[in-house]
């Protein structure tokens, strides 16, 4: 869990990161329709919760700076008894006064009003752009006359890309319920079962172990499925022979696991599987192997697209000089993805890649990102060896960035032939 002590410390660095006469607004999520009058599972916005840790919708957090001075208030949905046996039960502002340490706590009604009894002229405005509100756009037309407007979630996202020892835990812990998802689907009976029966199976170990929802939809994608790549329709028969992809990952207390894995549906590779797995696998051992800070993220997908390149020229999937193959991203009709990306409270994480003069960010210590190398062989690829179409595989880890180097938080997660061969046949 992340500590109160800990969220006020975020706090602390985001109004130092404010200009000295200033107000903050940072909302809440909404609730969004699914259909008609249903919703769907509420998620909280993820920069509001990481300057808060508070859970519940019609909420809002305000930061008022002057010089060396601010203070935090929050603003809370009213406790009100009707209302709540209908929608669950509401902390209101005495607990919440209690709860979050906070200086002031009020109820969401009174947001307009705070707002200008707080607000000045001189101070500059902060909020987050993408978030546009019924409720703001009153706010909006009361703040016209303050001179300056801008967008508190670049500093949040700025601060969201080093991760403190517990968001670590927290990823470990999901990683560790992920772990569990991924082995069940590997040493269970896949033959004729379809694919949302096994998606079924994984996502119960991540209800069952405490992770209240995967952290992006799962892909489970069969054989020439596996070629695209946001398949969620998961709705074919697993056929004997083929090789399943398996993207999915559980969010536990609004962390984030990323894990793909790619296992035979009978539990045994063929040889022209067992030669694309081992290829990609090679070079996503590698390519963790170079991750320490200082290291940059474009050095990675460099290095990696010039292994694949190796690979796929060996394995014969693609003909010619490397240089020239490389220079004309021959190689990306196979493999046209990034080699990864950044992981928190979002599974992409919205932190920044480049500073605000546009230079690359180098890898620092504490950051967590995935490597997640794929080759994707379609079926009506005539160009490519026959025994390779059809074929699609990823590998994905979650990796820490340490002191001297990296951390694998994944490795628990077989991903060796051999390996998942002895889980599938438990
Ligand atoms: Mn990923």
């Amino acid at each position: 869990m992340i500590s109160q002590k800990e969220y006020a410390h975020r706090r602390l660095k985001l109004a130092q990161s404010m200009s000295s006469e200033s107000i903050c607004l940072i909302h809440s999520a909404n609730q969004k329709t699914r259909s008609n009058d249903t919703e769907y599972p509420y998620r909280q916005n993820s920069n509001f919760y990481y300057v808060t840790g508070f859970k519940e919708d019609e909420s809002c957090l305000m930061i008022v700076k002057k010089k060396n001075k601010f203070k935090t208030i929050l603003f809370v949905l009213k406790k009100d008894v009707k209302k709540e046996l209908w929608t669950g039960q509401r902390l209101g502002e005495v607990e919440a006064k209690k709860l979050f340490s906070v200086n002031e706590v009020y109820t969401i009604d009174t947001l307009e009003e705070k707002f200008k009894e707080f607000s000045t002229r001189k101070q500059v405005l902060y909020y987050d752009f993408k978030l546009t509100y019924l409720k703001f756009k009153a706010l909006k037309r009361i703040s016209k006359g303050m001179h300056t407007h801008k967008n508190i979630a670049l500093n949040i996202e700025n601060m969201r890309l080093v991760k403190s020892t517990a968001e670590i835990k927290l990823i470990q812990k999901a990683i560790k319920i992920t772990q569990k998802a991924h082995h069940k689907a590997m040493s269970c009976t896949k033959v004729d079962k379809n694919e949302y029966e096994l998606q079924a199976k994984i996502e119960n170990i991540f209800k069952a172990k405490g992770a209240y929802s995967d952290a992006y939809t799962s892909i489970v994608a069969c054989g020439n499925a596996a070629n695209t790549l946001h398949y969620i329709e998961n709705n074919k028969p697993l056929e004997d022979g083929e090789l399943i992809l398996i993207d999915a990952g559980c969010e536990y207390e609004y962390y984030a696991s990323d894990i793909t894995r790619t296992i035979p549906v009978n539990g045994k590779f063929t040889k022209p599987q067992k030669e694309l797995y081992q290829m990609i696998l090679d070079v996503q051992v590698k390519i963790i192997s170079m991750i320490a800070p200082g290291v940059m993220r474009s050095a990675l997908q460099k290095k990696a697209e010039e292994l694949l390149c190796d690979g796929l020229l060996l394995l014969g999937i693609l003909k010619g000089k490397k240089k020239k193959l490389l220079k004309k991203d021959a190689h990306k009709k196979y493999y046209p993805h990034g080699i990864g990306h950044w992981m928190g409270i979002d599974v992409h994480d919205e932190a920044p890649y480049k500073d605000t003069k546009g230079k690359e960010i180098p890898l620092m210590k504490g950051m967590v990102l995935t490597i997640e190398p794929g080759i994707y062989c379609n079926t009506n690829d005539n160009s490519i060896p026959k025994k390779y179409r059809g074929i699609g595989i990823r590998i994905e880890d979650d990796i820490l960035v340490t002191k001297n180097g990296h951390k694998n938080l994944s490795s628990s997660i077989v991903k060796d032939i051999e390996d998942i061969e002895k889980l599938s046949l438990l």
